[in-house]
């Protein structure tokens, strides 16, 4: 296969500098931990921001930061804290983000910030021109680069070119209020190729194409008078061996040499050996409903006290575009949910909510993964959700059961969860109870059945699947093309 240029908003590397010394780490998110694999085995280089402003890097120090990248077989592009702030936590996170997700009264139309997104992604658009080799694949990522696509065409007319959305794409009904709506579809147009995880994602798309543009669409092709596009779904998958082979290692952790969480983990089963831990990680966002998740935990302890100082919610809220203001409020939201409740609720032996706000390293994921009898997954919308994945990866003796929302593209794929809607306290209070008391021989029988699609569907053959059918769009001959 030809070499791949990856390129998405951010490198799946984190480069921090303190005290004129420079340390990289691995970036955290859905789409860095998806592709990593791929790029690590591929021949690919990857193009994005590095996570420092132009002016957070001393000049001495911007080609070191330049080779740090070039060792991962990346390039690190270099943006002002204005064009971050215009284009990033402004248009991207605070239009798109919230619009996509059908949080509509989130969304602010700013002209200056979209000028500012408009100029970012032709800047993204001009790193990938400069690098292109001819016979190149370029596969473009997510919604902050929705125009980078026909900007690349634009120079490279004949390149190959595929996009993928990692967030929903919503419904024509709720997309025709961007003011800038014809220059999004046309931006993203530019790729051959345009995936998406789900079927629904796709109609809805494709039924934005046929309205706003009135460019012909049939099945799942999209015909301008030069060239045709090809939209599809390609629900992304997990490394699923990476997390199995984690979860196999934890198991393998003699006495004495756990890290503190998993003693702390340990301690807590031991001590109560009928006692549960649920689960709860995200990024912390509006769109993962944890708020609604702790209420409906509350409720689940109101309805059911005879689990009062038998149940624990370990609940994971990885710090996530801090200077957004609905962040900033969901943020104080989530502090005082939780400091109600465990102060309602806790017993001198016992509180019911572990709450961590950090990002923790892989090896204490994979300790609560492992830990937690019960993953609570309650998005109010999510494009995929790899957490309710990899839950299930690290499952190795099969046991544990996931609670999962119908809003998360995932849900898809694991029709064996037990599947509430994010809304319904009732159904997640009884969700936790069925969960509580499944036997375990069913837990068993889901689970082998959820692990065994997951495993065939990992992130290696999503990216293979995408890329063949890139790679398959190369063959549309001129005569098949549009009239
Ligand atoms: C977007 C879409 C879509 C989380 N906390 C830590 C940590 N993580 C890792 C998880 C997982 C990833 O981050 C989160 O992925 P999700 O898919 O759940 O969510 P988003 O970040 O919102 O991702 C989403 C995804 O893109 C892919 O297309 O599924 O719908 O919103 O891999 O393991 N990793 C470490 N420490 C943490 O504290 N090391």
């Amino acid at each position: 296969m030809n070499r791949t240029i990856i390129i998405s908003n951010r490198l799946p590397l984190q480069i921090t500098i303190d005290d004129q010394k420079l340390d990289v780490t691995p970036s955290v998110g859905g789409l860095a931990t998806g592709l990593k694999s791929f790029h690590r085995d591929g021949d690919s280089v990857w193009i994005g921001w590095s996570g420092l402003t132009k002016e957070e890097i001393p000049d001495n120090l911007l080609p070191e930061v330049e080779k740090k990248a070039r060792e991962e077989a990346c390039i690190a592009v270099n943006f002002t804290a204005e064009e971050i702030d215009g284009f990033y936590y402004g248009f991207s996170n605070r239009s798109i983000w919230p619009l996509f997700h059908y949080f509509m009264e989130f969304t602010e139309w700013d002209a200056d910030k979209w000028e500012i997104y408009k100029s970012v992604n032709q800047k993204y658009a001009d790193v990938v021109i400069e690098n292109y080799r001819e016979g190149d694949n370029i596969w473009v990522h997510d919604y902050q680069l929705l125009l980078v696509p026909q900007m690349i065409r634009d120079k490279e007319p004949n390149a190959s070119i595929g996009f993928f959305n990692h967030i929903p794409f919503p419904s024509y009904e709720v997309f025709r209020t961007v003011p800038w709506r014809e220059e999004i579809l046309k931006g993203m147009l530019g790729a051959n190729l345009i995936g998406f995880h789900t079927f629904d994602y796709e109609r809805h798309f494709l039924s934005s194409v046929s309205r706003i543009l009135r460019h012909q669409v049939q099945f799942n092709e999209v015909s301008l008078p030069d060239r045709i596009i090809k939209v599809d779904s390609f629900p992304m998958g997990i490394d699923y061996d990476k997390f199995e082979q984690a979860a196999l290692k934890h198991r393998e952790v003699t006495a004495g040499k756990e890290s503190e969480l998993q003693r702390r983990l340990n301690h807590h089963r031991q001590k109560s050996p009928d006692s549960k831990l649920i689960l709860s990680i995200d990024r912390l966002d509006y769109t993962k409903g944890i708020a609604n998740r702790i209420r409906a935990f509350e409720y689940f302890l109101e309805k059911y006290p005879e689990y009062i100082e038998n149940i624990r919610l370990v609940m994971l809220a990885v710090p996530s575009r801090s200077n957004v203001p609905q962040y900033q409020l969901l943020k104080r939201e989530i502090d005082e949910l939780v400091g109600r409740i465990n102060g309602k609720f806790a017993t001198v032996n016992w509180i019911p909510i572990w709450y961590f706000y950090r990002s923790m390293p892989f090896e204490n994921l994979i300790d609560l993964y492992t830990s937690c009898n019960i993953a609570l997954i309650t998005p109010i919308r999510d494009g995929m959700n790899l957490v309710a994945k990899e839950y299930i990866a690290t499952r190795t003796d099969q046991t544990g059961v996931l609670i999962l929302s119908e809003m998360a593209g995932a849900f898809h794929e694991m029709n064996e969860a037990l599947i509430i809607n994010p809304n319904d306290f009732e159904q997640i209070a009884n969700a936790i109870q069925q969960a509580i008391k499944m036997p375990k021989e069913e837990q068993v029988r889901r689970n082998t059945i959820l692990q065994k699609r997951l495993k065939r569907y990992s992130v290696e053959k999503w990216a293979d699947d995408f890329m063949t059918a890139l790679e398959r769009t190369r063959e549309i001959k001129p005569a098949f093309k549009a009239k």
